[in-house]
């Protein structure tokens, strides 16, 4: 295998970062060059505040990150980039329209009545297979749409699609993050176009489709000399949950998977959609993977629930350690429990108030102290993960016999013991920068250094990656 090192822009929820993977000896090197926050922000939009990310502020970092990380190189084979998924900017004329919108923003609600007036919910899914939930793109366009602010674009695209024409100047849609959108055929992998004008959504909105792995071109002229050479871009899993499926230590076919961080993304991979009415019912997705597969799962809140906790917590002038606040949690006997998919757990505010309404109605003990809160999150955490597990596999009829909790859920000892225990199952937890791994590995075959299929991919990660094993106890 050649050695050498590429850089990934792995943008998330709450943090960014640009991180070099050295690739050598069948095995990678990961190391956070330049770490981001990434604080969204409201502003007046003349009859309300609306939610928005802070893009620019986020493509001023990744600049300065990717110039610190070619300084420590000395050469980097590739660029990519992955973010959360279906939120997107408008552009007219290659221009950038406004801040994207957050999909916390609560115009997704308003947008997903307007389309479900104009197809049902199970009509969409026949055609993208993607479960409900008001976040994804087809009901923030919807928005746009009877706002007037699609009519004014001529172009949209996806984060890691506007990062990378920032990058270089082309327009792709690479597939994975496409497939979040809920416009993507699921069958063709192409988009669904007469759902598209169903919607009233004009078809050149929408780029071209890319694989992950794909050569999109070189840096900008500017670009490559304020980061100081010319370095190729390239397409992955632009989704991050795509990345970090490519990036698990696993070995063979039966594990499912739980890519926690923001977001807990919980389910199975498989070689074909999983298209039943049962799937359906029970909100089960299928977004697109690297290399063809699909990613047959579910959307949980995953760590949102804590940290928006203890933003409240923060605000209300307390201080917290959340290193303290976890193991005190873990002392505890036991813990509430509510659904961690309540829909009203969703939009940023008060979490504790509406955790403790969600217990109450639950007719569980209301939580009192931050360490009871973190408690009941986790343990309701779990048993939302071990039900995903086991509904992924009677659902996809896959055996799963192992359970891997990837991103920054996976340094939480708490949630992993008890997602074991709940499951019944083994947990293997790691890599935390899992999302990185399969964003630096697929740009890194697509640069000819590693080679071969995702197989062999994640035998790298498990090679490169420490992990920790968490055995189900049985009481
Ligand atoms: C996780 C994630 C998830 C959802 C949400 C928007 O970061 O990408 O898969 O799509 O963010």
């Amino acid at each position: 295998m050649r050695s050498g090192s590429v850089a990934a822009i792995d943008l998330g929820a709450t943090s960014g970062r640009v991180v070099v993977g050295r690739v050598a000896d069948a095995a990678v090197r990961l190391q956070i060059v330049q770490r981001f926050e990434n604080n969204p922000v409201r502003h007046w939009e003349g009859t309300t505040e609306a939610l928005h990310w802070n893009l620019l502020e986020q493509y001023r970092s990744i600049r300065i990150g990717l110039r610190a990380a070619l300084r420590q190189e000395g050469e980097l084979h590739s660029i990519a980039v992955d973010s959360w998924g279906v939120d997107y900017g408008l552009l007219r004329d290659g221009a950038l329209l406004g801040n994207p919108y957050h999909y916390r923003d609560e115009r997704t609600a308003r947008g997903m009545r307007a389309t479900h007036e104009l197809i049902s919910p199970e009509a969409l899914y026949a055609v993208s297979g993607l479960q409900v939930i008001p976040i994804n793109s087809l009901y923030q366009l919807a928005d746009d749409r009877l706002a007037g602010r699609l009519a004014a674009g001529d172009c949209a695209l996806l984060i890691p699609d506007l990062i990378t024409y920032w990058l270089t100047g082309r327009l792709v849609a690479e597939r994975t993050n496409a497939s979040t959108t809920g416009l993507l055929d699921v069958r063709t992998r192409e988009w669904a176009t007469d759902l598209l004008e169903r919607l009233s959504l004009p078809r050149d909105l929408f780029p071209e489709l890319v694989e992950a792995g794909t050569p999109v071109g070189a840096l900008l002229p500017g670009l490559a000399e304020e980061i100081g050479a010319q370095i190729p871009v390239h397409t992955v899993g632009s989704h991050d949950t795509a990345s970090a499926v490519v990036g698990l230590p696993a070995v063979g076919d039966d594990f499912a998977y739980v890519s926690c961080g923001t977001w807990a993304l919980v389910g199975v991979e498989t070689e074909h959609p999983v298209l039943t009415d049962a799937g359906r019912r029970e909100n089960f997705t299928n977004e697109g993977g690297v290399d063809g597969r699909t990613r047959y799962l579910k959307n949980i809140m995953g760590l949102w629930l804590q940290s928006e906790s203890i933003r409240t917590w923060e605000h209300a002038g307390r201080q917290i350690d959340l290193t303290a606040l976890l193991a005190e949690a873990a002392a505890l006997p036991g813990g509430a429990h509510f659904d961690a998919n309540d829909p009203r757990l969703l939009a940023p505010g008060d979490m504790p108030a509406r955790i403790a309404q969600c217990c109450a109605e639950a007719g569980q003990p209301v939580p009192q102290t931050p360490a009871q809160f973190v408690r009941a999150i986790n343990e309701s955490l779990a048993d939302a993960f071990a039900a995903a597990v086991h509904a992924a596999a009677a659902l996809s009829g896959k055996e799963v016999r192992v359970v891997h909790i990837a991103g920054g859920g996976s340094q939480n000892a708490l949630l992993c013991q008890l997602a074991a225990d709940r499951l019944g199952l083994p947990v293997i937890a790691g890599p935390v920068e899992a999302t990185a791994m399969g964003n630096v590995l697929v740009q890194a075959r697509a640069t000819g250094l590693p080679s071969g299929s995702l197989d062999s991919l994640r035998a790298i990660v498990a090679a490169s990656a420490p992990t920790r094993r968490f055995e189900p106890r049985t009481h």
